[in-house]
C-alpha cells in the first residue's frame, strides 16, 4: 500500500480493490471487538472503563500506530454486552488530562445517567471517577461515547459498542459488530489536530480521510459460504454518513437505531447517518475462495470500506431459513389525536441563508454570531450551552408530534436523548410502516414528522450528531416535568 493511499479520496477510489491481504490477515482477530471479561451476575454486569491515551494501528503495519484516546485505551472501546433485563454498573475512571463524561447513546435511561456534562452531571475531572448504573429497557444495538467536547473526544476515539441481547434472537452463525468511523490523519498516521475547524463547522463537519471498521483501515472480514451473519453496524463518525452496498448479498434489515422494524430486503444501498445503527441479516452466498467489497457511496466518490473474503471450505450448502424478525420494543405509543405539536426549523451554515438568530436572548446578525463561533440555529435560537430556554417544555406522558424541517445545505442526523421517536412521514409522505429512531438523518431541504411520548422526566438534549454542528449551535433542550 502506498503512503499516499489514504490521504485523498481520489487515492482511495483508485486503489479500491488493492487490499493488502497479507497485512490485513493478521488484523482479522483484532477486527472483532474485544469482549469484556468481567464476570456477569444474573442481575447486573459490572464493568470498568478508563478513558486514557492509547496506541492503535489504524492504517496498517506499514505505518506508525496512531495515538488515540480510548475507553481502556482501545478503539473501539471495550464491547459491552448485556442480557435484556440486566443492569449495567459502569465505573468510568478518567485518566485523561481533560474532563469527560459518557453518554449511552439510544438508551432510554434515567436522566442522571445520560452523561451530558453540565446538564445531567458535572464532568468527570482528570483522576476522578463516576459510577453509571441503569437497566436498559429495550434490547438492541447501541453505543457509548464521550459527551464532553465530543467533536474532539469522539474524534480521538472515545466510543464503544453497547449491545443489549434479546431473550430470543434470530439463529445466526455469528453476531458481528462493525463500528464504522473515519479519521483525519496526517501522513505519519497521527490525528490531525484541527478539531472544530471553521470550514468543518459551517459545512459538512469533520469528514476524515481514513474510513475504518472497528478502528482498522481496509481490513478484511473472513466469512464462509452458507454462513448466516447478524451484522450490527454502528456509525461512530463525527460527521460522515455512510451508504453501504453489499452487492448481490442483499441483506435483510431487521433493526434501525436499535429497534426492530418490519424486515425488508435491501436491494439498494443502506444509509447510516452519523450516530445511527442498523442490524442486518446477511446470508453469505459467494463462492468459496472468492471475495467481495462492501462499498460506500454516500458522497460523490465511492470507495471500498471493507471486504468479505470467503474461506475455501463452505460452512453449508444451503441458506438458513429460520425466522429473522425481532420482537417489537415496548416503547409507549404516542396518542396522535391528543398530542402537542412542535415545529423545528434547522437553519444556518454555509449557503444556508440565515440572516440573524438569537444568542442569549439577543437578536444578532449571522456575522456577529459567527464571531462567537456559532453558525447554526433551531427555530432562530443558537443552542450554545446545555442550560437554556427549552424548545419543548411539557408534562410527563404528553404525546408530542415533532416536525423537523432542514432548511440548510447539509445533512443533519438529529439525536433526541432519553427517548425514541416514531418516524411517521418524510416530505409529507406517510410511511406505511412507521418505525422508531433516535438519530434520524435529515437530508438538505427534507422534512420529517415524528411522534413520541415524553415519558422520561428530566432535561434532555436534542441536537445534531454532526459533532461540529452541535458545537456551533445546532442543539436544543427538551424539558419534561
Ligand atoms: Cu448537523
Amino acid at each position: 500500500m502506498h503512503r499516499r493511499a489514504f490521504l485523498a479520496w481520489g487515492g482511495l477510489t483508485a486503489i479500491g480493490s488493492a487490499f493488502p491481504v497479507s497485512g490485513a490477515a493478521k488484523n482479522v482477530a483484532a477486527a472483532s471487538v474485544n469482549t469484556n471479561t468481567t464476570t456477569p451476575s444474573d442481575s447486573y454486569r459490572a464493568i470498568n472503563l478508563t478513558t486514557k491515551p492509547g496506541k492503535v494501528n489504524i492504517v496498517g503495519p506499514d505505518f506508525p500506530a496512531t495515538d488515540v484516546w480510548g475507553f481502556n485505551g482501545q478503539v473501539p472501546g471495550t464491547a459491552i454486552r448485556l442480557q435484556h433485563g440486566q443492569t449495567l454498573k459502569a465505573t468510568v475512571n478518567n485518566a485523561l488530562d481533560v474532563p469527560t463524561a459518557v453518554h449511552w447513546h439510544g438508551i432510554r435511561l434515567p436522566n442522571a445517567m445520560d452523561g451530558v456534562a453540565g446538564l445531567t452531571q458535572p464532568a468527570i475531572q482528570p483522576g476522578e471517577s463516576f459510577q453509571y448504573e441503569f437497566t436498559p429497557p429495550d434490547a438492541g444495538t447501541y453505543w457509548y461515547h464521550s459527551h464532553v467536547n465530543a467533536y474532539e473526544q469522539v474524534g480521538r476515539g472515545l466510543y464503544g459498542p453497547l449491545i443489549i441481547e434479546e431473550a430470543e434472537s434470530p439463529q445466526v452463525d455469528r453476531d458481528l459488530v462493525w463500528m464504522i468511523d473515519d479519521w483525519r490523519l496526517l501522513e505519519d498516521a497521527s490525528i490531525r489536530n484541527d478539531f472544530a475547524a471553521g470550514h468543518d463547522v459551517s459545512h459538512a463537519g469533520r469528514i476524515g480521510n481514513v474510513p475504518t471498521v472497528n478502528g482498522r483501515f481496509r481490513d478484511i472480514v473472513k466469512v464462509r459460504t452458507g454462513e448466516r451473519i447478524r451484522l450490527r453496524v454502528i456509525n461512530a463518525s463525527n460527521a460522515r454518513n455512510f451508504a453501504l452496498s453489499f452487492g448481490e448479498l442483499m441483506p435483510t434489515v431487521i433493526a434501525i437505531d436499535g429497534q426492530a422494524i418490519k424486515p425488508y430486503t435491501a436491494s439498494d444501498s443502506i444509509t447510516i447517518g452519523a450516530a445511527g445503527r442498523v442490524d442486518l441479516i446477511i446470508d453469505m452466498q459467494g463462492e468459496p475462495g472468492s471475495s467481495m467489497a462492501v462499498v460506500d457511496s454516500f458522497y460523490s466518490d465511492a470507495f471500498d470500506l471493507t471486504k468479505f473474503v470467503y474461506e475455501k471450505t463452505p460452512l453449508r450448502h444451503h441458506v438458513l431459513d429460520g425466522p429473522i424478525g425481532l420482537a417489537a420494543a415496548t416503547i409507549p405509543e404516542p396518542d396522535l389525536s391528543n398530542a402537542i405539536k412542535q415545529e423545528v426549523v434547522i437553519a444556518g451554515g454555509a449557503m444556508g441563508g440565515l440572516q440573524q438568530a438569537k444568542l442569549d436572548g439577543k437578536w444578532l446578525s449571522l456575522r456577529e454570531i459567527a464571531q462567537q463561533g456559532y453558525v447554526w440555529a433551531i427555530n432562530d435560537v443558537v443552542g450554545h450551552k446545555p442550560a437554556m430556554p427549552p424548545l419543548i417544555d411539557t408534562k410527563k406522558d404528553t404525546s408530542v408530534i415533532l416536525t423537523i424541517r432542514n432548511e440548510t445545505a447539509f445533512p443533519h442526523p438529529m439525536h433526541l436523548h432519553g427517548h425514541h421517536m416514531k418516524l411517521l412521514s418524510v416530505d409529507g409522505n406517510a410511511l406505511s410502516n412507521p418505525y422508531w429512531v433516535d438519530s434520524p438523518l435529515l437530508m438538505p431541504r427534507q422534512t420529517m414528522e415524528f411522534a413520541f411520548v415524553a415519558d422520561n422526566p428530566g432535561e434532555w438534549l436534542f441536537h445534531c450528531h454532526v459533532l461540529e454542528h452541535h458545537a456551533a449551535g445546532l442543539g436544543a433542550l427538551v424539558r419534561i416535568a
